[in-house]
C-alpha cells in the first residue's frame, strides 16, 4: 500500500481530517494518487492495488455515508473502464472520475449556500452544531446578503469542532456567540433558525449527524423553531432503501476522559457515540444540490441520485427491479 494512501486513512480514523464532505473529497484524492502513482504492470494488478485502497479507505469510519459514495463513485467508473481492457485507459479513468467527485462536491456546497440563504430571513438568528462545511455554506452566504442578525455556535463536545464553526465564522465577520452543548435550550428562545449539516441521510428522512444533534432538534421543535439540515446528495444512504441500519461510530473513551480517570475508576464505563440520528418529524427541510426537500420527501431523490449504485452493489435489489418489470 502506498504510504499516502495509509497516511490519508490514519488520517481520516485519527479525525486529522474529519468532516463528512472532506473525508469523501479526500477518500476519492487517495484513489486518485493511487492511478498516479501506481506502477502496476497489467490491469489486473492495477485494479488489485485499487481495490486494496478502497478496502481500506472504507474501514477507516463507519458512519459518513460521503465516505462510501464517493469510493463507490470512483470505482464504479474504473470497473466500466476496466472493460475496455486497456490498464492506460483505467488508470486515467480513475483520475478523471476522482477529479469529476471533488469538483462536483465542491460545487453542491456553493449551490446548497444559495439555496439555503433563501430560507433565512433578514434579522436572522441561527444556531448551528458541530463543524459543518454544508451548514455553513448557508449561514455564510445569508450573512453575505446581510439576513444574519448572529449564530450561536455550541462548542461541540468531546472533540470542540464548534471552535472551528465560531472561528470560520467570525473570519468572516459574522457575529458568534459560542455556547456549551446544555445551554442550547436556554438560548433556543432567541433563535429563528437551526442550520446543522449530516453524515449520513436515512430514506425515511432521519438525518444521522454529529451527538447532541437530535436534542437541539428537539428543543428546535417544543420551541417551535425551523431546523434545516444541509446535506449534499452524497450524504443520501442508498443502502436503507434495502433496510440496511446506520451505523452509529463510538469512539474511545479517552476523548471524554484521561487514562487517569479510567485507570482510578475502572467500574465506570465511559460511552462516547460520535453522532446521533435526528427523526423526520423534527426536521423542517433538508436542503441539497438538487434542490429543497421536506424529509418525508427525501426517498424520491434517492431513488433517482442512486438507482445505478443499487443496481450495482446489491445484486438482490437487481433481482426485484427485474421482477417489477
Ligand atoms: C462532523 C459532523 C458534521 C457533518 C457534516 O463530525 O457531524 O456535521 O460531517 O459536515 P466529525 P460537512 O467531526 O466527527 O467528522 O457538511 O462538512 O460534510
Amino acid at each position: 500500500m502506498l504510504p499516502e494512501v495509509e497516511k490519508i486513512a490514519d488520517d481520516i480514523r485519527t479525525m486529522r481530517i474529519r468532516g463528512a464532505a472532506r473525508i469523501a473529497r479526500t477518500a476519492a484524492e487517495a484513489l486518485r494518487i493511487v492511478a498516479e502513482k501506481s506502477e502496476a504492470k497489467t490491469l489486473d494488478g492495477f485494479m488489485k492495488e485499487i481495490n486494496q485502497a478502497a478496502h481500506l479507505l472504507l474501514s477507516t469510519r463507519p458512519t459518513a455515508v460521503s465516505l462510501p459514495n464517493a469510493v463507490n463513485y470512483v470505482l464504479s467508473r474504473v470497473r466500466k473502464a476496466a472493460e475496455s481492457g486497456s490498464l492506460k485507459e483505467t488508470r486515467w479513468e480513475t483520475i478523471r472520475a476522482a477529479n469529476d467527485f471533488i469538483e462536483s462536491s465542491l460545487r453542491a456546497l456553493d449551490i446548497i449556500g444559495e439555496l439555503g440563504a433563501r430560507r433565512i430571513k433578514h434579522g436572522d438568528v441561527v444556531m448551528t452544531h458541530c463543524n459543518s462545511s454544508a451548514a455553513i455554506s448557508v449561514i455564510l452566504k445569508a450573512a453575505e446578503q446581510g439576513k444574519v442578525e448572529e449564530v450561536y455556535a455550541t462548542e461541540t463536545r468531546p472533540r470542540f469542532q464548534g471552535r472551528l464553526t465560531a472561528r470560520q465564522l467570525a473570519e468572516k465577520g459574522v457575529k458568534v456567540n459560542l455556547i456549551v452543548d446544555s445551554a442550547a435550550r436556554y438560548f433556543m428562545n432567541e433563535v429563528d433558525r437551526v442550520v446543522v449539516g449530516a453524515d449520513a441521510v436515512a430514506v425515511n428522512g432521519a438525518v444521522v449527524n454529529k451527538v447532541g444533534t437530535s436534542m437541539i432538534a428537539l428543543a428546535a421543535h417544543e420551541a417551535r423553531v425551523r431546523f434545516y439540515v444541509a446535506a449534499e446528495t452524497y450524504k443520501l444512504s442508498p443502502s436503507t432503501i434495502l433496510g440496511e441500519l446506520i451505523e452509529i461510530e463510538e469512539r474511545p473513551a479517552t476523548e471524554v476522559v484521561d487514562e487517569e480517570f479510567l485507570r482510578k475508576y475502572p467500574n465506570i464505563r465511559v460511552r462516547n457515540p460520535a453522532f446521533d440520528i435526528t427523526p423526520p418529524e423534527y426536521i423542517d427541510l433538508i436542503i441539497t444540490n438538487k434542490g429543497v426537500y421536506p424529509p418525508q420527501a427525501i426517498a424520491m431523490l434517492m431513488r433517482e441520485e442512486f438507482e445505478w449504485i443499487l443496481e450495482e452493489l446489491y445484486p438482490e435489489y437487481r433481482v426485484r427491479l427485474v421482477e417489477e418489470e
